[in-house]
């Protein structure tokens, strides 16, 4: 068995979810955030069977799309804070980690 660790953009994930369960995968939804646009998005954790990974990662590419999103740094040079300046940064589909699972238990 593999743990799918997976993160998308708040936008998708109703359809995803809904597009998972249809197709009888298990899934757990965790609200978190992106630590460089520090904005909300979605953690989905899937357990599945080793041969239905690849199907499952075809599924969350056809429900994720990428977007452009703006954020401000501040530059310094020699310790002197500079005004802020914008960026854009391309965000998504989807971050997948595909993990082992030595065991999975129900109890
Ligand atoms: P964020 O950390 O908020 O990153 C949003 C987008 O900003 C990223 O999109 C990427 O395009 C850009 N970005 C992230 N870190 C950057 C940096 N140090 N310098 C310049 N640009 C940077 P994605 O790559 O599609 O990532 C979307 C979200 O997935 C991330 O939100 C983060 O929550 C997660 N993620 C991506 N890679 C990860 C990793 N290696 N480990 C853990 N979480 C990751």
């Amino acid at each position: 068995m593999k743990l799918l660790v997976v993160i998308v953009q708040d936008n998708d994930v109703n359809l995803l979810m809904d597009d998972l369960v249809e197709n009888k995968y298990s899934v757990t939804k965790l609200a978190t955030t992106g630590g460089f646009l520090k904005e909300g998005n979605t953690t989905l954790l899937i357990g599945v069977d080793e041969e239905k990974v690849q199907d499952c990662i075809a599924l969350i590419d056809r429900n994720c799309k990428k977007r452009r999103s703006t954020t401000f740094i501040n530059p310094s040079t020699q310790g002197v804070v500079m005004q802020s300046i914008p960026i854009e940064v391309e965000v998504g589909g989807a971050t997948v980690f595909v993990l082992d699972v030595d065991q999975f238990l129900k109890l």
